[in-house]
C-alpha cells in the first residue's frame, strides 16, 4: 500500500494544536469527542461540522475514488459537506473557495488543480479565521501559515518508482515517451522530476519526447494517435504515463495502430486503479505505481481534531482474573 503522508506545518504549533495533531494517528481507533472549546474562529454549527471541499473535477478513475472516499467518510461522521466540482479549472476553484468564506464554513479543504496562484484567496480565508487543509496536490506559497497541513502522496517517489521499473526490467536502449499530467499540477511536476532523477545514472533509459495529456483517458488517446504519426513515434519503445487513465487511452491508440502495447512498447503508469490491473492481466500494461486516493478517513480525523479539539483515549478496567493473559501484551 502506498503511504499517504500527512505533513503538519508550523502553523499547527502556532495555533496551539500540536498536541491534538500528535494524537492524530490514534484518532480513528480512539474516537473524537464532540466538545468544542474556544480558540478557533470557526466552530461547529448545531453540533455539525461544516466543511467546504473544492474538488478538481472528475478527470480520472483515481479522482472518482477520491471523491467517493471523501463523501462517504463525511456522511459516516455526520459532517455537513459542501462539495464543489471545479471541472479542472482553477477559476472555478477560486470561486468555490470564496463562496465557502461567504457561507462561513468551519473548515475548508481543497485539492489544488495547479500549484501556483493561491496566495490571495488563502489570505482571504485566513482573514476570515477558517483553517485550510490541502488534500492530494500541493500549492506553491511562501507563507506556510496559510494552510494547516497537506495530506497527500509523495509524487517524486512515485516518479522514481516508475523509472526503477524500466531500469530493472529492461535491457538495451529504452526510448521513453512521457505522457504528462495537467501542466502546473504538483503531481505532474514531481512525477517528472522523480523519474528524471532516477534515470540520470542510466543513460540507456532516455525520455525522447514529453507531452501533456491532462490526466484524461481521451486526451491520452489523442496525444498518442498524433505522436505515432511523427518520426519519434516510430522510434520509441516505452511509455511512462503520469496516470493510468492516460496510459489506457494511449494503449487503445497503439492497438488501433497495430502495435502490441506491453510487448512492443513497455508501459508504466501511476495510480493502480482497477482498469490498470485489467490491462496488466491482458498483457497490455507492464506496471502501475500505487497512488492511494482513499484519504477520507485521514482527512476527517484531522478535521475533527482541529475543530472539536478533544480526543479521548480508549482505556479499560482489568480484573485480576485476566491479569495473567493481559500482561503479555502490556506495552507500559
Ligand atoms: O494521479 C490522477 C488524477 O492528483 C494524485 O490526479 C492526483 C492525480 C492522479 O487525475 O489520476
Amino acid at each position: 500500500m502506498a503511504q499517504v503522508t500527512v505533513r503538519i506545518s508550523r502553523v499547527v504549533a502556532a495555533m496551539g494544536l500540536a498536541a491534538g495533531c500528535m494524537l492524530l494517528t490514534a484518532c480513528s481507533e480512539q474516537g473524537v469527542q464532540d466538545k468544542p472549546s474556544g480558540g478557533l474562529a470557526a466552530q461547529p454549527k448545531e453540533g455539525k461540522i461544516v466543511m467546504g471541499f473544492s474538488q478538481i473535477g472528475s478527470e480520472s478513475d483515481w479522482r472518482a475514488a477520491n471523491t467517493v472516499s471523501i463523501k462517504t467518510e463525511a456522511e459516516k461522521r455526520g459532517i455537513d459537506l459542501r462539495f464543489a466540482d471545479a471541472q479542472q479549472k482553477q477559476e472555478n476553484q477560486l470561486k468555490a473557495l470564496r463562496s465557502f468564506i461567504a457561507q462561513k464554513v468551519d473548515i475548508i479543504a481543497f485539492s489544488p488543480v495547479v500549484e501556483t496562484g493561491w496566495e490571495p484567496v488563502l489570505k482571504e480565508i485566513q482573514k476570515a479565521g477558517i483553517p485550510v487543509i490541502l488534500t492530494d496536490r500541493n500549492v506553491d506559497v511562501t507563507d506556510r501559515s496559510l494552510y494547516v497541513t497537506f495530506i497527500g502522496s509523495d509524487f517524486v517517489e512515485e516518479g522514481r518508482r516508475a523509472a526503477k521499473w524500466f531500469i530493472e526490467n529492461t535491457t538495451g536502449d529504452v526510448k521513453v515517451f512521457e505522457l504528462r499530467g495537467t501542466p502546473g499540477a504538483s503531481c505532474a511536476i514531481d512525477r517528472k522530476n522523480g523519474f528524471e532523477e532516477a534515470i540520470e545514472e542510466t543513460p540507456r533509459v532516455q525520455i525522447i519526447h514529453s507531452q501533456d495529456g491532462n490526466f484524461e483517458r481521451g486526451r491520452g488517446k489523442e496525444v498518442m494517435e498524433a505522436f505515432l504519426k511523427t518520426p519519434k513515434g516510430k522510434e520509441f519503445n516505452a511509455l511512462y504515463a503520469h496516470n493510468d487513465d492516460m496510459a489506457l487511452g494511449a494503449i487503445q491508440a497503439m492497438k488501433e495502430a497495430g502495435l502490441k502495447p506491453g510487448t512492443d512498447i513497455k508501459i508504466v503508469s501511476i495510480d493502480a486503479v482497477k482498469a490498470a490491473f485489467e490491462a496488466m492481466v491482458a498483457g497490455e500494461l507492464n506496471c502501475t505505481v500505487e497512488c492511494n486516493p482513499l484519504i477520507g478517513p485521514q482527512l476527517f480525523d484531522l478535521v475533527e481534531a482541529l475543530i472539536k479539539k478533544r480526543i479521548v483515549i480508549k482505556e479499560g478496567v482489568y480484573d485480576a482474573a485476566v491479569a495473567k493473559e493481559a500482561i503479555k501484551t502490556r506495552q507500559y
